[in-house]
C-alpha cells in the first residue's frame, strides 16, 4: 500500500531560510514517494492573505509545493491558527487541496481524524474568544479588504500580544483539554487514531473513551529539525530528518 505523510507547525518564515530549505528537500525527496502528504497547520509563520503569492517571500515553498502536487502526489491542508488566510487562490495555485477541520480519512479501511488541535485547548479562554471573533467571514472580509502591509502590521501586534499573553499562560491551560479530546472521538463515532499538531508537545497519548481505545498522535514542530509521521500497512512512525 501506498504511504502517507502527515506534519504540521513549521511556521515557514524568511527569517529562518534553514527551515525552508529543509520542507523544500522534504517535499522533493521524501513527499514524492508518498501516495498523500496532510499538513495539518501552522505550515506558514503567518498568512496575511493568498495575495501574499505575489509578493514572493515564500516563493521556493510554494513552487515546491505546486511542483508535488504536479507530480501527483495528493496535498491536504488544515488550517492552522497562523494561517487560516490561506484560500482558494493558495488552492489553486500549488494544488493543495484544503480540508475542514476537523476532517475524517480513510486508510487501510480504518478512520482517521485529524485536526489542527487549536479547538482541543478549550481551558485557554482569552485564545478561544479571539479564535471565533477571527473565524468569522465578517472580520476575514473586512480584514482582507486592507491593504497587505497593514495586515502584516496588524499581525505583527498581535503576535506581540500573543507571546506576552503566552509568556504568564500555564502550560497546562495551553495544552489539550482532556474533556474536548474525548468528546472529539465520540462525535466521530471513536476513530482508534487522531493526529493533531499545534501544541508543539509530539507524542503519543492513550485515551480509553466508553470502553473504545483511542490514540491521539501529537505532531512536532521543525523548529530545530523537521519531523512527519509516516502511514502504512504496519501503521504510524514517527520520522526525524536529518
Ligand atoms: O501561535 P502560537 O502557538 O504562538 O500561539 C497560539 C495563540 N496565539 C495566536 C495568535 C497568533 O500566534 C498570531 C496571529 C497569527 C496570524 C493570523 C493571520 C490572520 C490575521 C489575524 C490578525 C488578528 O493564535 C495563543 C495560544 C497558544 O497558541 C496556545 O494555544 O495561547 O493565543 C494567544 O496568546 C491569544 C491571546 O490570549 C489573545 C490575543 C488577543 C489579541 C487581542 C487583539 C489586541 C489588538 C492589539 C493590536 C492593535
Ligand atoms: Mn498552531
Amino acid at each position: 500500500m501506498n504511504h502517507r505523510l502527515f506534519i504540521s507547525d513549521l511556521h515557514l518564515c524568511e527569517s529562518r531560510p534553514a527551515i525552508i530549505a529543509a520542507f523544500v528537500q522534504f517535499l522533493e525527496n521524501t513527499a514524492a514517494h508518498a501516495e498523500a502528504l496532510y499538513i495539518l497547520g501552522d505550515l506558514f509563520e503567518y498568512w496575511a492573505g493568498d495575495d501574499a503569492i505575489a509578493m514572493g517571500a515564500h516563493q521556493a515553498s510554494i513552487a515546491a509545493l505546486k511542483k508535488l502536487s504536479q507530480q501527483g502526489v495528493n496535498i491536504y491542508l488544515i488550517h492552522g491558527n497562523r494561517d487560516f488566510l490561506l484560500g482558494d487562490s493558495f488552492a489553486q495555485h500549488t494544488g493543495v487541496k484544503i480540508l475542514p477541520d476537523p476532517s475524517l480519512v480513510t486508510y487501510d479501511n480504518k478512520p482517521i481524524l485529524l485536526s489542527h488541535g487549536d479547538t482541543l485547548c478549550t481551558d485557554d479562554i482569552a485564545y478561544q474568544q479571539f479564535r471565533s471573533e477571527v473565524r468569522t467571514e465578517a472580520w476575514q472580509t473586512t480584514f482582507l479588504s486592507q491593504p497587505l502591509n497593514e495586515r502584516v502590521a496588524y499581525i505583527e501586534s498581535i503576535r506581540a500580544k500573543s507571546e506576552q499573553e503566552k509568556s504568564i499562560k500555564s502550560m497546562t491551560i495551553m495544552d489539550v483539554n482532556r474533556t474536548a479530546v474525548e468528546q472529539l472521538f465520540k462525535t466521530h463515532q471513536f476513530p482508534p487514531t487522531l493526529i493533531h499538531g499545534h501544541t508543539h508537545r509530539p507524542k503519543q497519548h492513550q485515551h480509553v473513551v466508553e470502553g473504545h481505545h483511542c490514540e491521539r498522535w501529537v505532531l512536532g514542530d521543525w523548529y530545530d529539525h523537521g519531523s512527519y509521521l509516516q502511514l502504512d500497512e504496519n501503521g504510524l512512525h514517527e520520522r526525524t530528518l536529518a
